[in-house]
C-alpha cells in the first residue's frame, strides 16, 4: 500500500528532529549537568573571613581530641554486649515521618564514621506518632539500639499564657521583616521544645549525654574514640563544631530578658563565663536591634551535650523565664541562640568543646578539618553557598573569648 505524500513528509521531518537531538546529546559537555552533590566539588572561595583571620584554622593540619581517648578494644563496643564501655548517652533525633530518607542519609553517614564501630544507641523523636516503615527502616540501618517516641502534646503544644492574637500579629511583623520560618507554628514548637522541654521527656529521664543530629546532614571524618567518653573524662559539658550569626530580629528581646534574669539571679552567672563571645558586635547594627546581643551562637543542629546542664537550677529558671516572656513565639528565638547564650554565661568555658574533627555539613555550612581522615570535604571551607554567608562565621568571635579547646 503506498504511504501518503505529506505521511511520508511527516517521517521525514520527525527522523531529522531525532538525529538533532541525538547529535545535540552526544556533543554537549557532561559537566553542564549539574549533578545534585554536597557541593564539595569547587575550589575553596576566599570569601570575607572573619576579622582578625588571616585564614581558616581548618586549614591547618590538625589530629584528633587530646587523650585520653577511649577506643574500640575486642567487643568492648559491641552492640549487644551488656557490660559494654558505652556511657550512659544516646544519638538523639527529632524528626518528621516524611524525612525518613534524609534521616538514613544522616544516619548512614555518622554510623559509616563513627557508631558502627561505638554503637550508642538511637532514640527518635515526633510530635506524631512514627509510621512502621520509618520505624523499620532506621532499625535497619544501624546494628545499635533504636527506640521511637511521640512527645506528649503538653510538651509541644503552644502554651496556655500565650496570647493569640498577639502572637499572630508578631509572626506576621516579623515575616514582613524576612525572618525565616517565622509564619510556622511548627518551627516556634519545635525551637521552643529543643530549647527546654526534650530532656523533660521520660524516654531521657536516665539519660545523660547526647549527640543531637538532624536529618540531611553529612558527617565526613572518622572518628576512633568514644565521643562521649570523651566529654566525661574531660569534664566537657558542651561541644560544637560551628558558630554563626542569628537574625536579629528574630531575638530583639532575648537579650534583654537574660539581663531582666540576670539580675534577679546574679549567683547563676559562671566565674569564668565567655559573655565576650555574646556580646562583641560582629556584625554592625545587630548590637543595637538586639539591645547588646551579637547574635552569635552555637548552630545547634549539631550537639554533644551533658542533660545535666539544661537539668541544672541556673538552665531551669532561666528556661521558665524565657517562655514565660513568650519570645518563642512573639519573636523567633531559636534554640540555638537560646542554649548559646546559657551555657556562655552560666558554665565555665573551659567545658565547652569545640569538636574540630569531627567533618560536619548541615547546608550550607561546613566544619571540615584538616587531618587526613576526612573524605567528601574540603578542609577550611566554610559554606558553599553564596559568598557572603562567609560573614556569618564567627567561630573566631568564641576562640578569642575561650580557645580553641
Ligand atoms: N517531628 C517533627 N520534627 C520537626 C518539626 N519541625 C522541625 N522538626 C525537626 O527539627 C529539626 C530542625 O528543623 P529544621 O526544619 O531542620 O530547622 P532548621 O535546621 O533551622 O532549618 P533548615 O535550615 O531548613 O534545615 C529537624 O530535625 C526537623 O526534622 C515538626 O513539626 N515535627
Ligand atoms: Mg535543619
Amino acid at each position: 500500500m503506498a504511504i501518503p505524500k505529506a505521511m511520508r513528509l511527516l517521517g521525514g521531518a520527525t527522523f531529522l528532529v531525532f538525529l538533532f537531538v541525538l547529535v545535540t546529546l552526544y556533543r554537549s559537555d557532561p559537566t553542564a549537568i549539574k549533578l545534585p552533590t554536597a557541593g564539595i566539588k569547587e575550589p575553596v572561595k576566599p570569601g570575607p573571613r572573619p576579622q582578625g583571620w588571616d585564614h581558616d584554622p581548618q586549614l591547618d593540619q590538625s589530629g584528633e581530641a587530646p587523650e585520653p581517648l577511649r577506643r574500640v578494644s575486642g567487643n568492648n563496643y559491641a552492640p549487644d554486649n551488656a557490660n559494654s564501655d558505652r556511657i550512659n548517652a544516646t544519638l538523639l533525633s527529632l524528626v518528621r515521618n516524611e524525612e525518613l530518607d534524609d534521616m538514613l542519609q544522616s544516619m548512614h553517614d555518622l554510623e559509616r564514621t563513627w557508631n558502627h564501630k561505638f554503637n550508642y544507641p538511637w532514640t527518635f523523636f515526633n510530635d506524631v506518632p512514627f509510621t512502621d516503615d520509618f520505624k523499620q527502616k532506621t532499625t535497619a540501618a544501624t546494628k545499635a539500639k533504636t527506640s521511637y517516641h511521640t512527645i506528649p502534646k503538653a510538651h509541644w503544644d503552644i502554651p496556655s499564657w500565650i496570647n493569640k492574637d498577639l502572637y499572630a500579629a508578631s509572626k506576621k511583623a516579623l515575616a514582613d521583616k524576612g525572618v525565616q520560618y517565622s509564619e510556622m507554628d511548627s518551627y516556634h514548637q519545635m525551637c521552643r521544645w529543643n530549647s527546654g522541654v526534650f530532656y523533660q521527656h521520660e524516654a531521657l529521664k536516665d539519660v545523660q549525654y547526647y549527640w543531637r543530629v538532624e536529618p540531611k546532614v553529612h558527617f565526613f571524618c572518622g572518628v576512633d574514640y568514644d565521643v562521649f567518653r570523651w566529654m566525661q573524662d574531660h569534664n566537657k559539658t558542651y561541644g560544637f563544631t560551628l558558630t554563626l550569626l542569628d537574625s536579629p530580629d528574630s531575638v530583639r528581646t532575648l537579650w534583654p530578658e537574660t539581663l531582666k534574669f540576670l539580675a534577679d539571679h546574679p549567683e547563676h552567672e559562671a566565674k569564668n563565663n565567655a559573655k565576650g563571645f555574646l556580646t562583641e558586635e560582629k556584625e554592625k547594627g545587630h548590637n543595637q536591634i538586639t539591645g547588646g546581643y551579637s547574635t552569635c551562637h552555637f548552630w545547634s543542629n549539631f550537639e554533644i551535650a551533658d542533660l545535666n546542664l539544661w537539668r541544672s537550677k541556673a538552665y531551669t529558671q532561666y528556661f521558665e523565664h524565657l517562655d514565660k516572656a513568650g519570645g518563642f513565639f512573639y519573636e523567633r528565638w531559636g534554640d540555638a541562640p537560646v542554649h548559646s547564650v546559657a551555657v556562655a554565661l552560666f558554665e565555665d568555658k573551659s567545658k565547652v568543646h569545640w569538636f574540630r574533627d569531627i567533618g560536619y555539613q548541615h547546608i550550607p555550612f561546613f566544619n571540615c578539618p584538616n587531618n587526613g581522615k576526612c573524605s567528601g570535604c574540603e578542609p577550611g571551607r566554610f559554606t558553599d553557598g553564596d559568598d557572603w554567608l562567609n560573614s556569618q562565621d564567627c567561630r573566631n568571635v568564641w576562640f578569642k573569648n575561650a580557645g580553641m579547646d
